[in-house]
């Protein structure tokens, strides 16, 4: 059996988590079986495959489950080796990369997910957006992609977040073009890749969300 045959992704559209994955699939040229899940009415299959945190994403492999978006794009880095990597190879930018993977699941999700629940003054969690952008962009510097001129690792963790761009320029009236101008150039370029242009949700559709909740 190949590795392609045994591959089986449980994933909802719209999570950043699951977007992640699928990037990174993409970028390996792995295919796929994709199981959208009810995650109102979680199904035995996911109940089962991921009893500890009973989420998506979770990647089935040959007869194993790998759980935590991150984990799993690191599994498939180690797995599938013969495409470009996604992390490093030197320990120091390894280390790097998962740092700031880390704090992108720390502070931009939790940032994110203020907005997205509602919770807050906008323009409070605004003010905290372009800060934790500011940081990100002074680590992306001048470079093509964060980990220079290959798209990896933190291009993979980040790059789902940017369609919330709009709906923070929406809610609190701000220009993330001026605030993180590299930032936004970095986001257009990742959209350039077919695997992260299939894979995000249209940012409209999340502002019209975020609205209706
Ligand atoms: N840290 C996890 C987060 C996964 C996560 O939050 N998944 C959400 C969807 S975006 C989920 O399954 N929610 C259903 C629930 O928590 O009951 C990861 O990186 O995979």
């Amino acid at each position: 059996m190949t590795h392609e045959e045994a591959v089986v992704l449980l994933d909802s559209l719209i999570s950043p988590f699951g977007q992640r994955v699928r990037i990174a699939l993409a970028e390996k040229g792995v295919d796929y079986e994709y199981k959208v899940q009810d995650l109102k009415n979680k199904s035995e299959l996911l109940l089962k495959s991921n009893p500890v945190y009973k989420q998506i994403p979770v990647l089935m492999h040959n007869g194993n489950t790998i759980c935590q978006s991150l984990i799993i794009v690191q599994y498939i880095d180690e797995v599938w080796p013969d495409k470009a990597p996604l992390l490093p190879t030197e320990p120091y930018a390894r280390a790097n990369a998962r740092f700031w993977a880390d704090f992108v699941d720390k502070k931009v999700y939790e940032c994110g997910s203020k907005l997205w629940k509602r919770k807050g003054e906008h323009h409070e969690t605004a003010k905290e957006w372009v800060e934790i952008f500011k940081l990100l962009e002074c680590e992306l510097g001048d470079k093509k992609y964060f980990g220079d001129e290959a798209f990896g690792y933190i291009d993979i963790a980040l790059v789902p977040f940017i369609v919330l761009f709009y709906a923070f320029e929406q809610c609190a009236k701000l220009s993330m073009d001026e605030e993180c101008p590299k930032i936004v150039a970095w986001a257009k370029r990742c959209m350039e890749r077919e695997g992260v242009s299939n894979a995000l949700t249209d940012p409209k559709k999340i502002y019209e969300m975020i609205l209706s909740q």
